[in-house]
């Protein structure tokens, strides 16, 4: 069956959804294909924290209305070494932003609730793109496979939301595609655990044993994370040994952490990817798809959003003045905040985490890092303020990465 909108939007994460529904607000249609079951997609445990930029957007979206009642919002957070704590007043050195903790599997359930709410036929799950083409005409279109049948989906832009697994970058040539990448040596191993934060605000901890994270869902779930080998299986890992390590990473004179039932334990690789150009013709990357960074600093999705802010605002600039300009720009627009946040990805990585094929005189260099934070006001400032997210004017500035090819994009 062949059939026709106007944005065909490959996954249904939270960058295809949010664009599916920001599009949804200005009478744009569009179809989201997404491979996985909808329960798949609403329970894949990932990202707990937005920034105000991201609230901003998903509110723009109309999707805040359990946010604003159940999402946590956290004016500091704390980095610990060995078990020496220092606050970062986020509120205080930023001129009032905060961060939310709000589950991306809630983010995500909000988003299809709300879209499958207004058309049913809006997102399919299960459906499969296969291939892309036609991008650089007025027409491209998006083979999928659903319910063991072919489909062409066939629209006047597509945008390519289907994470770092997905098809959509390799639509963009070889030739023209430059990658980044760098690949970490540890993990994370995440735990969802029954039992309510021992803290009110998050803690990040370098121990001369490993990374450690305390993170949270609700006032009952606690979201906790340490770092392990990279040839570390869960079996390694049985709980008593989880929470005795996650006991001395995270601990401190006079504070204990709480123990409860562990309900879901995950191994995530860390690695930091960038895919340039995210455009060709009429194909846009968003989130993912185009760049990975390791969860230290709480980015991916933050990312995600804004390259979907972005690209909404450059299709809205098409459909409603008739100018390719922002869609010409897109590359560029992007990338420019993409590199910063990737830097910052990385410093908190390095800061953070035991690296055993470290020098000794790295080592001391990153120690060293958090004697400066807890002398100068201006370092935590510097961390706090990429923390809580960049200002608009990082995505929209008027100069973008020096590396970026942006294709040129003809209407
Ligand atoms: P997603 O969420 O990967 O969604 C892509 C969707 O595309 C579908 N798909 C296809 N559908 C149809 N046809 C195909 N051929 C397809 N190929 C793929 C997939 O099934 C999927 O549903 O990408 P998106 O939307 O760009 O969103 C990115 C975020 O999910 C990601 O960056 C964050 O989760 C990263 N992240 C964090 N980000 C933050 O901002 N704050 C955090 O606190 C944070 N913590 C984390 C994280 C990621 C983690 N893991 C597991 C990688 C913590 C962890 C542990
Ligand atoms: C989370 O709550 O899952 C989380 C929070 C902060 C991070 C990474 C993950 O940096």
């Amino acid at each position: 069956m062949n059939h026709h909108t106007q944005v065909g939007i490959i996954g249904a994460g939270p960058s295809g959804l949010l664009l599916a529904q920001l599009l949804h607000t200005q009478g744009i249609n569009s179809v989201v294909l997404e491979n996985r079951p909808r329960q798949r997609v609403e329970s894949r445990q990932r990202a707990g924290l937005l920034e105000q930029n991201t609230v901003d957007r998903l509110r723009q979206a109309g999707a805040t209305d359990r946010l604003d009642r159940e999402g946590l919002v956290h004016d500091g957070v704390i980095l610990s070494y060995n078990g020496h704590r220092h606050r970062i007043d986020l509120a205080h050195l930023t001129g009032g932003s905060r961060v939310t903790i709000y589950a991306q599997t809630e983010v995500v359930k909000d988003l299809i609730q709300l879209r499958l709410h207004e058309d049913e036929q809006s997102i399919l799950f299960e459906a499969e793109a296969t291939a892309i083409d036609g991008l650089d005409g007025y027409a491209p279109a998006i083979h999928y496979t659903h319910q063991g049948e072919n489909h062409t989906l066939i629209c006047d832009f597509v945008a390519g939301c289907d994470g770092f697994h997905g098809i959509a970058r390799q639509a963009i040539p070889a030739h023209l595609t430059t990658t980044y990448d760098k690949v970490y040596p540890y993990c994370w191993l995440g735990i969802l655990a029954k039992v309510p934060p021992s803290t009110d605000e998050l803690i990040y901890a370098y121990h001369d044993r490993g990374f450690a994270l305390h993170s949270m869902r609700s006032p009952e779930i606690s979201r906790l994370y340490v770092q392990c080998d990279v040839t570390d299986t869960l079996d390694d890992w049985p709980d008593e040994r989880i929470w005795a390590e996650l006991q001395l990473r995270l601990g401190t004179a006079g504070w204990t952490l709480a123990e409860g039932p562990i309900l879901e334990k995950t191994i995530t690789p860390m690695r930091s990817f960038v895919s340039e150009p995210m455009q060709f013709g009429r194909l846009f990357l968003a989130g993912d798809s185009a760049h990975i960074v390791p969860p230290t600093g709480a980015k991916g999705l933050n990312m995600a959003v804004a390259d979907t802010g972005y690209l909404f605002d450059a299709l809205m600039r098409w459909y409603q003045a008739g100018s390719s300009l922002e869609l010409d720009a897109y590359t560029a627009g992007c990338m420019r905040r993409v590199w910063r946040v990737q830097e910052f990805s990385n410093f908190m990585t390095d800061m953070l985490h035991r690296d055993s094929t470290k020098s000794s005189f790295d080592a001391h260099l990153q120690a060293s890092r958090f004697n400066q934070l807890v002398n100068s006001e201006a370092a935590s400032t510097v961390i706090a303020e990429n923390y809580v997210g960049l200002a608009a004017s990082w995505a929209t500035g008027v100069t973008g990465s020096e590396h970026g090819q942006s294709t040129t994009f003809h209407a």
